[in-house]
């Protein structure tokens, strides 16, 4: 699907005021962007720093190259039609790297951005006792105004105030300069265990401009509960790293039962069908393709 219809359909579902936010399922491939898009609920993919880095088994703390970046961000695109939020983390740099990164995600069919106001090369925000400093609220505005200026992607613009704990006062101030220099959404991000810290800050909004936020450290809300309690103000939660957490789960699991039984027999039961990665692969398209320009004179094999 074209890159500037899934740039509207997002900005729709940001803005929408149906009685729930939208939700953005987290991906790090195109495997799992096909399958959050298959599960046919979600309402964006989440193409997280944190899963992209850990699906390298290295740090998400700005060690992925931009150029593997960009090609798995294209590669997700590419395979279904969700819009895609493509996690740029501090931009790869200052507002210069940030102006050549921006058209490149566009012509890769992303249909939001989001970057954080951490000094690069960043540090993951949920690390216990990570190094979380912020550039000045005049460096990220003008990062802000390069992403706008140069593409036509949703810029959503993150501060990472209360993971530094600079407080709520710092928090707000940030927020809204954001949001005076061209944001189209505002994350706002915890890891308090508690949503407490998140409802405060949302219920001090000023804006109209939504919020955004991602409950990884306190998960005990629904998303329709995040909505009354913020009043409509949250327009999307992302799930940020469930993907990544569910695929190491489940293989640990397959792993020891097959070592542990001595064959693989046991765990046929609980893992997906041959039939099931053939569909993933686009098989139906291949057969298409099979039967209009190989298959015209009889079986060639
Ligand atoms: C990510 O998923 O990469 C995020 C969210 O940025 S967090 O890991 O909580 O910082
Ligand atoms: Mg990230």
């Amino acid at each position: 699907m074209a890159g500037r219809v899934r740039i509207e359909a997002l900005r729709a579902k940001l803005n929408a005021t149906g009685g729930r936010p939208a939700i953005a399922m987290a991906a790090h491939n195109p495997l799992s962007a096909k399958l959050v898009a298959d599960a046919a609920g979600f309402d964006a993919i989440w193409a997280s720093g944190f899963e992209l880095s850990a699906s390298y088994a290295v740090p998400d703390a700005s060690i992925v190259s931009p150029s593997v970046h960009l090609e798995m961000t294209r590669a997700m695109c590419e395979v279904q039609d969700l819009p895609v939020i493509a996690d740029l983390d501090t931009g790869f740099g200052n507002a210069i790297n940030l102006a050549y990164a921006v058209p490149r995600y566009e012509a890769a069919g992303v249909a939001g951005i989001v970057i954080e106001d951490k000094t690069f090369p960043k540090d993951s925000s949920l690390r216990i006792d990570g190094r979380q400093s912020l550039v000045t609220v005049a460096e990220f505005q003008g990062k802000i105004a390069a992403a706008k200026d140069l593409g036509s992607m949703l810029v959503i613009a993150r501060t990472e105030a209360l993971i530094a704990g600079l407080g709520q006062e710092e928090a707000l101030k940030r927020a809204q300069a954001y949001a005076e220099a061209g944001a189209d959404a505002i994350l706002i991000h915890s890891k308090q265990k508690t949503p407490d810290e998140i409802l405060d800050f949302c219920r001090a909004w000023p804006y109209q401009v939504p919020l955004v936020i991602v409950p990884t450290s306190y998960p005990q809300l629904s998303f329709e509960e995040i909505y009354r309690l913020t009043n409509g103000k949250v327009g999307l939660v992302i799930c940020g790293n469930h993907s990544i957490r569910a695929t190491v789960a489940s293989l640990k699991r397959t792993y020891g039962q097959i070592l542990q039984d001595g064959g693989i027999a046991s765990v046929e039961r609980d893992i997906a069908p041959v039939a099931d990665v053939f569909a993933l692969q686009g098989d139906a398209s291949m057969r298409e393709l099979e039967r209009k320009y190989l298959l015209s004179g009889g079986n060639p094999w």
